[in-house]
């Protein structure tokens, strides 16, 4: 079904998609952000390098537009930053747009696990601050890596954090891939929330909590769009929230954004029984290449491909090279099995670059 729709449940979401970037603010950083982008870009498309956009990590809906409470998504960052690092293995550029603070590519391994990171390091007998014999064989090797990244200009770090800053950041990036032609691909493992608080209806203060306060209380000073009354509000000692839908973007990225490009959107869900169907309904809402779906629980391990040309594809980790915890089984914990612990990243993205791969050489079967 086209964006353009006239049928009423659908031209509501045209709707929404075409006023959301007229009524919700242009995020501060993006320029910045574009000024690193253009000369990436192009560098690649000179060198007729694949080029993938990794979104990672979950994206907060502020209450406030001074905001000091808002509502986050699930997401870690482990699969964006893991999956960015198998890119760059098989030899793509990577973009890799992901929630400030989550994981990232390469520090991934010493980051946000139960160490702390001084843990990894040692002072020497002649007083040094080195890398304790333990930890000095991987951390080498995750290094080299990373620095090659560096070197060859084949990473570029982008930070988001509210959900208006992540929609903003995807339509600017696509639209700049758009030189990339085919070689081009969306991963789209950002877990993004589906309800907001657009500008219109967003406080400016602290919203508070103590009634005697409550006169404090008011409305949008954002003076973008008409102002409407405001999406969280008291209720004598309730705080009342009522969120507006995310219009659905990724119909305009298939079809508008970045036509040419190949995209993978994921699809997290809990209950078992609707995976599948859930998986399917998207890849043929939006038209896309491929839909990868996973459980909350068993994401580690496995995961269900859902594409046009392909049909369904479960992707597991034979349970023999399972890990408990992804970071402590690369921390060199003890584990049941002798056998090295098996990314599951590590069997999904070179599956993706051959999807990409298939797509280059035969068109899409979009
Ligand atoms: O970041 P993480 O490894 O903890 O989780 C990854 C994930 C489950 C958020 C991702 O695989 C995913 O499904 N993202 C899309 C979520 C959604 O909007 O359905």
């Amino acid at each position: 079904m086209a964006a353009h729709d006239q049928s009423n449940g659908d031209s509501k979401l045209a709707n929404g998609e075409t006023t959301y970037f007229a009524t919700n603010p242009r995020p501060a950083s993006l320029d910045e952000h574009i000024s690193s982008l253009t000369p990436f870009i192009a560098d690649h498309v000179r060198k007729h390098n694949r080029v993938a956009l990794v979104t990672s990590g979950g994206t907060t809906v502020p209450l406030e537009n001074q905001t000091v409470r808002f509502i986050d998504n699930f997401s870690a960052g482990t699969r964006g930053a893991t999956s960015a690092e198998y890119f760059l293995e098989n030899g793509y550029a990577v973009i890799f747009l992901h929630r400030q603070f989550s994981l990232l590519p390469y520090s991934r391994h010493f980051s946000h696990s139960t160490n702390c990171f001084l843990d990894y390091m040692t002072t020497s007998s002649t007083g040094e601050v080195v890398i304790d014999d333990e930890y000095q064989a991987q951390m080498a090797s995750v290094l080299q890596k990373y620095e090659r990244a560096k070197r060859e200009k084949m990473l570029l770090l982008l930070p988001f954090t509210s959900v208006n800053e992540y929609l903003w950041h995807l339509r600017e990036i696509a639209m700049l891939m758009r030189p990339l032609g085919a070689d081009g691909l969306f991963y789209l493992a950002a877990a993004v929330s589906d309800f907001f608080i657009p500008a219109n209806r967003m406080v400016e203060h602290k919203i508070q909590s103590s009634e005697d306060f409550a006169h404090a209380n008011h409305g949008s000073s954002l003076g973008i769009g008409e102002e409407r009354a405001p999406a969280a509000h008291m209720d004598g000692a309730k705080l009342v929230i009522d969120l507006d839908p995310v219009p659905k973007f990724l119909k305009q990225l298939v079809d508008v954004w970045s036509p040419k490009s190949m995209i993978v959107s994921f699809k997290l869900e809990t209950d078992p029984s609707i995976l599948a169907e859930k998986s399917r309904y998207a890849l043929k809402k939006y038209s896309h290449d491929l839909v990868i779906g996973n459980m909350l629980n068993t994401r580690k391990y496995e995961v269900l491909f859902v594409s046009a040309a392909g049909g369904d594809q479960w992707i597991r980790v034979p349970s023999s090279r399972r890990s408990k915890s992804v970071t402590a089984a690369t921390m060199g914990e003890v584990r049941q099995s002798t056998e090295m612990p098996l990314e599951i990243e590590s069997l999904i993205v070179p599956e993706v670059a051959r999807l990409h791969s298939e797509i280059i050489s035969n068109g899409r079967s979009r």
